[in-house]
């Protein structure tokens, strides 16, 4: 060892003394044996390989630092990060653009270009992979020890293509170039074991339990070091992959058995092969739950081995040392895990191993939709995880009975009610004979503490998701309003606006402490800012026009209104409402004389989203948006007023193209839906004006921007439950009478395919409206003229943009993890010296 060290004290500090653009030809020709003639790939390649070392530099001091210094760490387990593109963010965060940039026009290229030729890392689904992603740029940034842990997914998120106007799917190849951004950690893997048997042996006095898995695959750790901003530290989001016990099984293959020979590494490799591209509704796959428990047992099995390494066998401390929040019910099986870590594998007590549990666990949940609280049915898991089931049946066991004492005082029948419907081992109400585990009740009673991510959200949490719970333990439950980091959103993706408002402030600043936004409220009406406000978002839609133009072959109006709706297509998020209201201003555009639309506010429409793959109502509201794009782009007399395109493909680095040319964004989900919604937050920050529900985040947005600046509409959540009940009496708009005869009737073809989208929200029938469009379809358009009317007025629509970036203070993530780490985490920042 101390020759080891002895060689490490001289080894020189990377690459810091080679100037980049000498760095990056020695990348690419070492590397990759070329010599010159650099395609623009290549200048990516190149320029990577050479910024990964800077960022291991710092990763690594962080790392001897935090191992120096042993704070207590937060770990955010998720089952997905949706990470995007690195190259921009690493040179920025590490403050190596000029440098970089200098380098590459030397060599005769231009960063951004380069930063073009990356692949999207879309390891997750949307705004929960998101908001992990923005959370550990925060973490960093705040100089928070903490980790990420996830699944290095092999495939991610489906590449979207239209075909004829149809979605269909393609497969997310990512890694095949090489990913400069991640570590293989040989050194770091662990066992992870499935089915088996379950058995008790007598250990001297004791009686050990003793679970024998039949099945193991090895969990090998890549690190993807995550740079903060203006700070020292880049910690790490730790990612697993699944790869068979054995290279490869010799014998089969000598005794002729290749199929044999190659199946251990299929099922394997299989567990960390694809993440599962559905929203809001969970797949409730096996394999599911095996991703979900591989990436569990490794993390905690990393955490433990790094814990006994300082402090032996002192689990008590624990607590002290490590916390974990539990990214959606998709890892909840730690409960489990970490109490079989420490009763069986370190043969601590029940009591004791339940209270450090306990402490160690807090939950987030991210959904209202009840459907989508996820449940396993009890045989699937005692058969993939039979010592996990046992436990679960015993905290069960022990849960239900001090439940009864608490209860005490209730009648007995109303007493049983309670703890059947608390159980967190119930029935199925859709088919008697299965019994389920419901992973949100296990979260909670394993956690310390329950959130919610927007005010809203977190009270329908506590008054009706999880209401028996909350009666039981008020104070478990929180508010965390979610946020998103504004280096990403803000001050790299929009370059053009971050420097005014640097100028403007007369700092930078604003770019670690986003509550120095509210200094541009000062110039919100000053007319020579609003022209300077306004040149930025111009040149932010040319690149938007020359975007669609690539991939629509059209060229659309500079000065129309851009009018933006991007987010998983889904029934609540109501994109089929939008369509509607689309389709009306064709139907009144067409109506009017020439002299007429002159006058009329041009608009184009951009809608983008991926639908689920087997989400079969989500994919008719695309074909409906590219169907009625097909008509309203071609016809000569309207096309120079509205447009409407869907944008492919829609994913992080999309959206960061995206959204500083929004200037109106659409957040129109049935009140009571959307937990929060992220991206609503992106387009306050740069400045693009919200027509939303009473929904999520969007009401903190409104309180922040000012509620007379945004465009609400439609009912409120409270009102939902009673609307839905009595949705048949609704007497429908005679305008919405009218667009679903169109529909139906032909207008844009498919008569036969649209025909189930106009059932779904006939209150008459089979889909009923559950959503309630129909309901909020009047004061829809209302708000939809309210905003063609303030567009017409150029400087009250301006002076509103710039109260909704000087509005957006509160929703940069780093208030968000502030927040956890004060009252959930108690984790406090340690730095790195520079
Ligand atoms: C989203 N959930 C919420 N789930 O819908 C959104 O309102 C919120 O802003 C965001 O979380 C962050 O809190 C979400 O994205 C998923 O994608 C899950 C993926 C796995 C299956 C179940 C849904």
């Amino acid at each position: 060892v101390a020759e080891l060290n002895k060689t490490a004290a001289v080894v020189p500090e990377s690459t810091a003394l080679v100037p980049a653009p000498v760095d990056i030809a020695n990348k690419l020709r070492y590397l990759f044996g070329r010599n010159g003639d650099y395609t623009v790939a290549d200048a990516y390649q190149g320029t990577s390989w050479s910024v990964r070392e800077k960022l291991i530099d710092s990763f690594n001091k962080t790392h001897e630092h935090w191992k120096k210094e042993d704070p207590k760490f937060i770990y955010y387990l998720s089952a997905e990060f949706l990470m995007g593109r690195s190259l921009i963010n690493t040179v920025y965060n590490l403050g190596l653009e000029g440098e970089y940039a200098e380098a590459l026009n030397q060599l005769g290229y231009e960063m951004e270009k380069v930063a073009d030729a990356e692949r999207d890392a879309a390891l997750g689904n949307g705004g929960l992979g998101r908001l992990a992603a923005c959370f550990l740029d925060s973490m960093a940034t705040l100089d928070l020890p903490g980790w990420g842990y996830g699944i290095r997914y092999k495939y991610g998120m489906f590449k979207q293509a239209l075909r004829n106007g149809y979605q269909v799917e393609l497969p997310d190849i990512w890694l095949t170039k090489g990913n400069p951004w991640e570590l293989r950690r040989d050194d770091v893997k662990f066992e992870v074991g499935f089915g088996g048997r379950v058995e008790r042996r007598k250990q001297g006095s004791k009686e050990i339990t003793v679970w024998t898995p039949s099945e193991k695959v090895i969990a090998q750790a890549y690190d993807n070091p995550i740079p903060g901003f203006n700070t020292p530290t880049t910690s790490n989001l730790r990612l697993w992959d699944a790869v068979p016990l054995t290279e490869f099984d010799l014998s089969a293959f000598n005794a002729g058995d290749y199929d044999r020979a190659m199946l251990e590494r299929e099922r394997a490799e299989g567990i960390s092969a694809v993440l599962y591209p559905n929203d809001s509704t969970p797949e409730g796959k096996e394999l599911r739950l095996k991703q979900q428990y591989f990436f569990v047992c490794a993390s905690l099995q990393d955490v433990l081995s790094r814990f006994k390494a300082v402090h032996g066998n002192n689990f008590d401390l624990l607590p002290e040392k490590a916390c974990f929040q539990l990214n959606d019910t998709h890892p909840t099986i730690a409960v489990a895990e970490l109490m079989r870590l420490l009763l069986d594998v370190e043969g601590l007590d029940w009591d004791k191993v339940w209270t450090i549990t306990t402490k160690c666990l807090n939950y987030t949940n991210h959904t209202v939709m009840p459907e989508a609280l996820e449940k396993w049915p009890v045989k699937v898991m005692a058969k993939m995880l039979p010592r996990h089931m046992e436990i679960i049946e015993v905290i069960n066991e022990g849960w239900t009975k001090w439940l009864g004492g608490h209860l005490k005082d209730l009648a007995p029948e109303e007493r049983a009610k309670r703890i059947a419907a608390m159980s967190i081992i119930h029935e199925n109400p859709w088919n008697k004979e299965e019994m389920l585990v419901n992973m949100a009740y296990l979260a909670v009673v394993g956690s310390s503490a329950v959130n919610g991510v927007a005010a809203i959200h977190s009270n329908i949490v506590k008054d009706e998701i999880l209401n028996d719970f909350y009666q039981i333990f008020p104070s478990k439950f929180q508010n965390k309003t979610n946020g998103v980091t504004p280096r990403r959103w803000l001050a790299w993706c929009n370059p053009e606006l971050a420097s005014l408002i640097t100028d403007t402030l007369g700092t930078s600043e604003w770019i670690n402490d986003t509550e120095k936004l509210a200094g541009l409220r000062a110039y919100a009406s000053d007319k020579a800012f609003q022209a300077k406000w306004a040149a930025v978002k111009k040149a932010k839609k040319a690149k938007l026009a020359e975007l669609i133009k690539k991939v629509h072959g059209d060229e659309v109006n500079p000065n129309a209104l851009f009018d933006i709706q991007i987010k998983r297509i889904h029934e609540y998020k109501r994109q089929y409402l939008n369509v509607l209201s689309i389709i009306w201003r064709y139907k009144q555009l067409k109506k009017m004389s020439p002299e007429e639309r002159k006058k009329a506010v041009a608009r184009v429409c951009v809608i983008g989203g991926k639908a689920a793959s087997a989400y079969d109502m989500a994919k008719r509201i695309i074909r409906l948006v590219t169907a009625v794009g097909d008509v309203i782009n071609k016809d000569p007399e309207t096309k120079d007023y509205l447009r409407l395109y869907f944008l492919p493909d829609y994913n992080v680095s999309l959206a960061e193209t995206i959204i500083p040319a929004a200037e109106l964004s659409q957040h129109i989900s049935t009140a009571g839906t959307e937990a929060s919604g992220t991206s609503n937050m992106k387009f306050q920050m740069n400045g693009c004006l919200i027509i939303g529900t009473w929904d999520g985040a969007n009401i903190e947005i409104a309180e922040e921007t000012g509620i007379d600046n945004v465009f609400v509409f439609g009912v409120r959540a409270e009102e939902i439950n009673q609307l839905r009940k009595e949705r048949k009496n609704l007497k429908t708009d005679p305008r919405w009478d009218e667009l679903m005869r169109d529909i139906e009737g032909g207008m844009f073809g498919d008569k036969d395919y649209f025909k189930p989208l106009v059932d779904s929200v006939n209150n008459m029938k089979v889909g009923n409206d559950w959503f309630l469009l129909a309901n909020d379809f009047a004061s829809y358009l209302k708000a939809q003229e309210d905003v063609d009317a303030c567009y017409k007025d150029q400087s009250e629509w301006l002076r509103r943009s710039i109260m909704y970036t000087a509005g957006s203070g509160k929703f940069s993530s780093d208030r968000t993890i502030r927040e956890y780490a004060e009252d959930i985490w108690h984790v406090t920042p340690s730095r790195p010296t520079a």
